[in-house]
């Protein structure tokens, strides 16, 4: 326990001790490093098409599909972007690419043309894999099959191929590929502490190492089982369902249940069809499971562990959901794409829980060390006073992708990663997050860079000044609302709406508008 010569920083660790990492293995060796102990148990279930796939199943299809992106030309170091929804094809794709070494970059598929070209010129995808809805979308700034080459799920549109043309690969014929554990293995995208949405290379030492702070060990921190059901309902292209979701549970041999969406009704007939026994969640989904009137009619029995991240949730929306499942364990995770993405996690979810309180973020995760700082002096600071949450470890991303300064603006030179929220650790080492000193605006506990609204706003003509902030609201965490400055004309408010009411000629409803705008005045 010697001082430190430099600095007395005050580092905080894990209330579990550290332990070896696997971390030199390829991301995929590791995921299913333990398979032959539970291959024919089940590892991803389709919701909606009642289909599962055992874990050798879904190993079989992974080297398919690595054999079929490998005879398109796909090699190692190239980018693919997987643009879907939660799906089987979602995660042969990630753990193919990983496999021939490649990169895999994920986006939203509600995403505008204009936000998935910009992802795809900055990360030189040559592959997209998608549904043939998204299709038009990448036909807008591009050649499909010259610039790239396209791959559906479902029938496949002109120019594009069928994902059977790599699914059907022959899985003797995956290459031989030298993987180093700094070579990147996913690029997911985020704005960080400010800016527009960059490049996060996560390499194949950031996943594994950030999965095994999660699953391994003697006294693993989230405890995962082979007879677990983790409910999979969060979209997989954000690295909180990537990795907490789906890389755990490959590692820890549990099944995964896809759906490809948020809808309340299924997702309660899913959870108690499949009895789904640990659900990753957001709080925008708490409330739903808490507050939805529809949800007493089910038998939620089966769920033991409710893990939120990605916003702050509130003390009395956690409570809410503790009265619907009382037998669940419930905390948090915290966790930031560039962090790898695991900062902290709740200890009421270890194998040998520890006793946790609501409102907490959970303990920072084995084998890191965090360090609260001033966000002025940028001197560290002890239990119970707040600052800037700062994290080293294997686990933190490479850096941004062909972005040194903005690469150097968050991770320092000591290595420590500036996460920009604001926190404070109690006396039993449990972190609470009080604000964000980053403009990023959190909805639904999906990203909203400030700076992407900005410029979207000023490039129309008779606007000369924009800016963006988060306003709280109760459903979404966080509405973006944007100040602006016009030449004349001035529009006071603007609403945003599904659809402008017309008469069955075509014709705006004012009257409706108008009267659902003196509703809106009373309240
Ligand atoms: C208050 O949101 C994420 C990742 C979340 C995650 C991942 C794995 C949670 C648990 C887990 O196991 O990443 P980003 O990059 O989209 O957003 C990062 C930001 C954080 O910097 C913080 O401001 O999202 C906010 N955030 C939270 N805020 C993330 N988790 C929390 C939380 N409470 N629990």
């Amino acid at each position: 326990n010697q001082p430190s010569p430099i600095t007395n920083t005050h580092v905080f660790k894990s209330k579990l001790p550290d332990i070896p990492l696997s971390n030199h293995l390829p991301l995929h060796t590791y995921c299913f490093q333990n398979l032959s102990q539970f291959s024919n148990r089940p590892c991803l279930i389709v919701g909606s098409a009642s289909k599962t796939y055992t874990y050798a199943e879904t190993y079989l299809l992974c080297r398919k599909v690595a054999a079929g992106f490998s005879k398109l030309g796909i090699g190692k170091g190239d980018v693919i972007m997987i643009l879907l929804q939660n799906s089987a094809e979602f995660v042969f794709s990630f753990i193919a690419a990983s496999m021939i070494g490649a990169v895999a970059t994920t986006a939203n598929p509600f995403y505008t043309s204009a936000e998935i070209f910009k992802q795809l010129s900055v990360s030189k995808a040559k592959l997209i894999v998608t549904q043939s809805i998204y299709v038009e979308k990448l036909r807008e700034h591009a050649k499909i099959g010259e610039d790239f080459v396209v791959i559906t799920v479902d029938d496949a549109p002109e120019d594009c191929l069928h994902f059977s043309v790599v699914s059907e690969g022959d899985e003797n014929e995956v290459p031989e590929v030298e993987i180093q554990p700094d070579d990147t293995v996913a690029l997911p995208f985020s704005s960080g502490t400010t800016g527009l949405p960059k490049g996060v290379i996560l390499t194949h030492k950031s996943l594994t190492t950030s999965v095994a702070q999660q699953v391994d060990g003697e006294n693993p921190n989230l405890y995962l089982t082979p007879e677990d059901v983790l409910l999979c309902v969060l979209p997989l292209f954000h690295i909180f369902s990537l990795n907490s979701v789906l890389l755990c549970a490959l590692r820890a041999g549990s099944a995964v249940l896809l759906m490809h969406k948020f809808e309340i009704g299924s997702l309660l007939q899913f959870i108690q069809r499949y009895r789904v026994s640990v659900a990753m969640v957001v709080p925008p989904l708490v409330l739903a499971l808490a507050k939805n009137p529809t949800v007493a009619e089910f038998d939620l029995s089966s769920i033991r562990l409710v893990l939120s991240g990605a916003a702050p949730l509130g003390k009395e929306l956690e409570e809410a959901l503790h009265s619907r499942v009382p037998q669940a364990v419930l905390g948090q995770g915290y966790g930031m794409t560039e962090a790898g993405p695991v900062l902290s996690m709740c200890l009421g979810f270890a194998k040998q829980a520890f006793p946790i309180k609501s409102g907490s973020c959970g303990t920072v995760v084995r084998n890191a060390e965090l360090k609260i700082i001033d966000p002025q002096s940028r001197i560290s600071l002890g239990y119970n006073q707040p600052g800037e949450i700062c994290i080293r470890g294997q686990q933190i991303m490479k850096g941004y992708l062909n972005d040194e300064k903005a690469t150097a603006e968050t991770i320092d030179a000591e290595g420590w990663l500036h996460t920009g929220d604001v926190g404070y650790i109690d006396d039993d080492d449990e972190i609470f997050i009080v604000d964000r000193v980053k403009e990023l605006i959190k909805f639904k506990g999906f990203q909203v860079p400030p700076a992407e609204l900005e410029d979207l706003l000023v490039s129309h003509p008779s606007i000369i000044d924009a800016a963006v902030v988060p306003k709280k609201d109760v459903a979404a965490g966080e509405l973006p609302v944007a100040f602006v400055v016009v030449f004349y004309k001035r529009l006071h408010k603007v609403y945003f709406v599904d659809a402008i009411p017309r008469s069955s000629a075509g014709k705006i409803l004012r009257k409706d508008l108008r009267a659902k705008l003196e509703s809106s005045d009373q309240t």
